[in-house]
């Protein structure tokens, strides 16, 4: 208690006064005893809730593996028909007898008609709201019954679609796969983008109830939320606002206490008088030397649970813990000599965000496992990752998502639920993305995880409204229509959603993404030497890698190649007979029109395009982690002038061909390895010039560090043909250009067959190392390795030692189960040394007539 001191004042702000009884809250969660019913149709079953009228199909074998083959295109009926959902629940004395009784849907999807006990209790238009509704008057004793209808999000949103005065664009939106031909419907509705289809997913547009439902009752008194302020936090000092909505049904004096992690209690009862209706306690208070949040990299991500509970004169008691990090940080948007910086600023600390783009973990939300979460996490922090970019066309993600983001360090740049689309504003619209962003925000709002809030994702740079450019949408419409909807645009994203965030928060907004500065005129270009920056040059424009070098931004949020799943991967959707990336079966996984061009086309510069299909795969998951790989180095040489690297996207919703690292089932692919070795917190990154290769140096760290630099020039049998050792300082968080090799000056040097190793040593240990080639690798003049391997059991683990007479480029070690997970993958072996590959997971027994190789050939 020592650190704490407290300062107490009371805000009775809203209307109302006092007054309670005894009970706290008790919760019923009516989750059990579901079943579905098809109107005007056969189908019916048990039903999961939470879920989706998809996966209540699947699981009653009315329909087969939506991902499987072309199932999809099969299943396009189950959205256009309503669906009633039903269960029982028993309510008992105690409960009615409390004074308010709320039925709670954490989540509905979407448009909803809510029955209780033959009563039209509420009626849903939101998939992202939560919806609570008062149904005390409408309870009774034993049996209660509960009806969902959930009318078809198709009929609905082609009613809307009629009514309105003109179609909106929405690129993604693939209405001719659901049967509505050019009719891009899902503007009007309030449900996840990706739903309809996306350039990576699948058009599986499903109804259902994909949150908890609850039943909360209370007397008396509720806490409805608490808030902890920050407004000043540095090592020495936190001083906090903790911010409690209380309602109580009439006026009371109540005791308010805060407690944190071990029960001190820091504000002991706190006096305050609370008036009928929802009241605004503000507890000040400080903490002194506080243990800051840090991102993944800098420190620890340091929590405190605190605990508030709210006593009414009478006795009634409510109560509400809340997980917080203690933290500064803001956007940082200077001028400066090259333009303005786009940085986030932690606790003082300019920090590179390393990071990805995520996007939801299935088609079917609710099968989303909290291992999932775990493993999509986990790969982020295990990549060095300290940001992950939630993607504006899925969803506000699960609470444990943040959970996990806040206990790992990683932040979280958050989008508003709105991308590649224009949209309606009318007043209708507007209440509804209102309320939509009060319900998310306040959810989230403690979350230290959470960095930004962000408007949406490429609408200012696809609609362009203030100069010519664009993604010839403003093209298609009247100058009034125009007019009228960018009127809309300014509405949600430069009004109501930044005063949500204004009013709620204490974090900062930034209206689209990307976006050159914040006034809508801005519009982003590749050349914006301000702002955020979606770079597809690579790929869309056909630009080479190397470009990556070219087109530096303040701040990369999106940029980024496709490739292949696995093999094993691919066979969960394939069989033999669609082998063939241009098969039914494979375009259908495939859903970006110029996917499979684009990788050919790249393959041909950098490698060889093979014949063979499962080559092809896995010389897919080889280019894009040489894309990807070099685009990060490109990001970091940049640095302070380029502060962030999120490439699109760290994982998938199901087995497709995508830009992913880590595919549906969370495999990593040689992507993945790729960013974990680029966003290593020292980096050795090499340019090639005409006659020489310059060196660059980057750090994360927060301190100098004294370290050796060994160079080698070596041809592919390992013969060194130059050595040379640099004393170095690698300067705290920068980038430096180290040194200039020159080639000329190496004998015996062929470009074709020769290359470069970068140890980096400090105080006897090995901080980084890399190898580095002077060609493209279909232009390397490799041998056919004799490849040795063996595997050895030590202190309880196990590891494959591997090791080859010559060079090897991108060895893929595998099993025939994809059972077996090892630390690092689609590497580059030495000659002559052995590298010594951890098993993280394998089927036992493991051994040595059960691996693969796959590698680089000539
Ligand atoms: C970006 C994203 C997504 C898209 C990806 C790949 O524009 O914002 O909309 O899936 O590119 O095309």
């Amino acid at each position: 208690m020592k650190n704490i001191t407290v300062f107490v004042f009371c805000l009775c702000l809203f209307n109302g006064c006092v007054q309670q009884g005894e009970g706290s809250m008790s919760v019923l969660e009516i989750n059990k005893g579901w079943t579905y019913q098809e109107v005007d149709g056969t189908h019916t079953g048990n039903a999961t809730v939470p879920g989706t009228i998809h996966t209540d199909l699947l699981h009653n074998g009315q329909i087969e593996d939506p991902f499987y083959r072309t199932n999809e295109k099969d299943l396009q009926w189950i959205d256009k028909k309503d669906w009633i959902y039903k269960t029982t629940f028993d309510v008992d004395i105690e409960t009615l007898r409390k004074d308010v009784s709320v039925l709670n849907f954490k989540g509905l999807d979407t448009y909803a008609d809510v029955y209780l006990n033959g009563k039209l209790v509420l009626k849903a238009n939101n998939m992202h709201r939560t919806w609570s509704v008062e149904v005390k008057d409408f309870l009774k004793e034993g049996k209660n019954q509960l009806k969902v209808y959930l009318h078809s999000p198709i009929k609905k949103g082609l009613e809307l679609y009629d009514q309105s005065a003109y179609a909106y664009p929405a690129n993604n939106d693939q209405s001719e796969n659901g049967g509505l031909g050019e009719k891009k419907i899902s503007v009007f509705t309030r449900k996840a983008g990706y739903h309809y289809g996306w350039d990576w997913g699948p058009r599986f547009v499903t109804s259902g109830i994909w949150r908890k439902v609850e039943l909360r009752s209370w007397s008396r008194v509720n806490i409805e939320s608490v808030f902890i302020r920050q407004p000043v936090v540095t090592s020495e000092l936190a001083k906090l606002l903790v911010e409690t909505n209380i309602k109580v049904l009439k006026e009371t004096e109540a005791e308010v206490s805060i407690s944190y992690e071990n029960g001190d209690v820091i504000a002991a009862n706190t006096k305050v008088v609370l008036k009928n209706g929802l009241n605004k306690v503000v507890i000040p208070f400080e903490i002194l030397h506080p243990n800051l949040w840090w991102s993944n990299g800098l420190g620890d991500p340091n929590m405190y649970d605190f605990q508030v509970q709210v006593k009414v004169k009478e006795g009634a008691v409510s109560t509400q813990k809340v997980s917080v990090g203690l933290r500064s940080v803001k956007l940082v948007r200077e001028p400066d000599k090259d333009g303005e910086s786009f940085l986030f600023e932690l606790n003082g600390v300019r920090v590179f965000a390393k990071g990805a783009n995520y996007i939801p973990n299935d088609s079917f939300l609710p099968r989303v496992t909290p291992k999932d979460y775990d493993k999509v996490v986990d790969d982020a922090v295990q990549a060095h990752m300290n940001m992950l970019r939630v993607w504006g066309g899925g969803i506000y993600e699960d609470d444990y998502f943040y959970d996990l983001c806040d206990r790992n360090g990683i932040m979280v740049w958050q989008d508003f639920m709105f991308a590649c689309s224009m949209y309606p504003g009318n007043d209708a619209m507007l209440q509804n993305i209102k309320q939509e962003a009060i319900d998310n925000v306040t959810r989230l709002r403690n979350h230290p995880s959470i960095v930004l809030w962000c408007g949406n994702n490429e609408i200012n740079t696809a609609w362009h409204y203030y100069s010519a450019g664009g993604w010839g949408w403003k093209e298609r419409y009247t100058k009034e229509q125009q007019q009228e909807m960018n009127h809309a645009y300014i509405d949600i994203f430069h009004g109501v959603l930044p005063e949500v965030v204004e009013d709620l928060t204490e974090l900062d907004y930034w209206p689209s993404s990307p976006q050159a500065g914040y006034e809508p005129q801005n519009h982003a270009s590749y050349e914006s030497t301000s702002g955020d920056t979606h770079y597809w040059g690579v790929w869309h424009a056909l630009h080479r890698f190397e470009d990556f070098d070219k087109y530096k931004s303040r701040f990369m949020s999106e940029y980024g190649f496709q490739s292949f799943p696995d093999f094993k991967s691919v066979q969960s959707y394939a069989i033999p007979a669609d082998y063939d990336i241009e098969s039914d079966v494979m375009t259908a996984h495939q859903r970006s029109g110029i996917g499979n061009l684009r990788i050919k086309s790249y393959l041909s510069w950098y490698y060889q395009v093979p014949d063979d299909f499962e080559e092809f795969l896995y010389l897919s998951q080889v280019l894009q982690a040489k894309g990807i790989g070099m685009a990060i180095e490109a990001h970091r040489r940049a640095m302070p002038y380029c502060m962030g690297s999120l490439y699109w996207q760290i994982n998938d919703c199901w087995p497709v061909a995508s830009w992913s690292s880590t595919d549906y089932y969370h495999k990593w692919k040689a992507a993945h390895y790729a960013v974990k070795k680029a966003f290593e917190p020292v980096l050795i990154s090499a340019v090639n010039k005409s006659d020489s290769v310059a060196v660059y140096v980057v750090s994360d760290l927060q301190s100098d560090v004294e370290a050796t630099l060994n160079i080698q020039c070596m041809d592919m049998d390992g013969h060194v043909l130059y050595e040379k050792n640099n004393n170095i300082v690698i300067q705290e968080n920068t980038s430096a250009l180290l040194l200039s090799l020159d080639t000329k000056e190496i004998k015996n040097f062929n470009k074709e067959s020769c290359f470069f190793v970068f140890r980096l040593e400090s105080h006897g240990e090995m901080i980084t190392s890399r190898l580095h080639y002077l060609v493209h690798t279909k232009d390397l003049r490799l041998n056919v390795p004799q490849i040795e391997l063996s595997i050895e059991e030590a202190q309880g683990e196990t590891y494959l030692n591997v090791k080859s007479n010559t060079l090897v480029r991108n060895l893929y070690l595998y099993d025939d189960q994809s059972a077996f997970v090892l630390d690092d993958n689609y590497f580059d072996l030495l000659p002559g040394e052995v590298q010594r590959i951890r098993v993280l997971r394998h089927n036992n027994p493991l051994d040595v007539e059960g691996v693969n190789f796959r590698y680089i050939r000539r």
